[in-house]
């Protein structure tokens, strides 16, 4: 019942796929990790659907091979997803997550009705497209008009952070480590990972590594502030009281995979 010479390209998509999608939800390759778990997750969406094209070809199979095939399949996805969402902090895995729903669930109830119910496959298809079409539209539309920053984009506030070369007597000090060794990926670099920053303090980065290093706002690179190439033992100190409040990605441009953030708070 089932065709093969469908089912095994889509098993080797889908494996090749799931793997990409571990791999970047993994954070392995972390510097790639966006676009990769796009290109992934769109690989195993092919895979998929060759698999279930090939497994209901002719209806419904009853083959215990086709059987086998579908549990593996459902139970990597399974497990996939449990290790996903007990381990992972990526922000973007729920709205994979919801896609993946919305995909699945339509193709489940298509796939029953068009074997089970053939004369009401037509209106189930209309209803489901038109739920995606409103579904999508919404989902736009609150991103624009809503608070969700996810499809907007961020402002960037034109401002200039001028290195600090005396600390001003009385000025507390917020202390940044440039880690040993962390020019090697995956390597813990700056320390603290994520700086919580009371706004008033000046920042004070010391290169505490023997490789040269940079402090370079990721967003415009370095226009919000640069320190160019920090010697080891060097420090690079800038004032908060030049930053606006909120959330400073910084990277090494030297090392692009050294990403922290700097948060100024009230
Ligand atoms: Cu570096």
């Amino acid at each position: 019942m089932s065709n093969w010479d469908l089912m095994m390209p889509g098993m080797g998509l889908t494996a090749i796929g799931l793997a990409g999608v571990v791999i970047s939800y993994a954070g392995i390759a972390h510097t790639f990790m966006d676009g990769m778990h796009a290109l992934t997750g769109l690989t195993m969406f092919f895979g998929l659907i060759f698999l279930s094209a090939g497994i209901l070809e002719g209806g419904v199979s009853t083959s215990n091979k086709a059987k086998a095939t579908t549990l593996v399949i459902i139970s990597i996805s399974l497990s996939f997803g449990a290790f996903a969402f007990t381990m992972s902090e990526s922000n973007t895995l729920p709205t994979f997550a919801g896609l993946m729903m919305m995909i699945v669930t339509p193709a489940v109830v298509i796939a029953y009705v068009a074997a089970k119910m053939p004369m009401y496959l037509k209106p189930m298809a209309a209803i489901f497209i038109l739920a995606g079409v409103a579904a999508i539209t919404s989902y736009v539309g609150f991103g624009v008009y809503g608070p969700s920053p996810y499809l907007l984009q961020e402002e960037v506030v034109e401002e200039t952070v001028e290195e600090v070369k005396v600390i001003p007597p009385g000025t507390p000090v917020f202390a940044i480590s440039i880690m040993e060794g962390s020019s090697e990926q995956g390597m813990p670099d700056y320390e603290p990972d994520v700086a919580n920053v009371p706004k008033g303090h000046v920042i004070e980065w010391t290169n505490d590594d023997n490789v040269v290093h940079t402090v370079t706002s990721s967003i415009d690179f370095g226009e919000t502030f640069d320190s160019g190439l920090l010697n080891g033992g060097e420090k690079f100190l800038i004032s908060t009281d030049d930053l606006s409040l909120g959330a400073y990605e910084y990277m090494c441009i030297v090392h692009p995979w050294m990403v922290s953030t700097l948060v100024v708070e009230e």
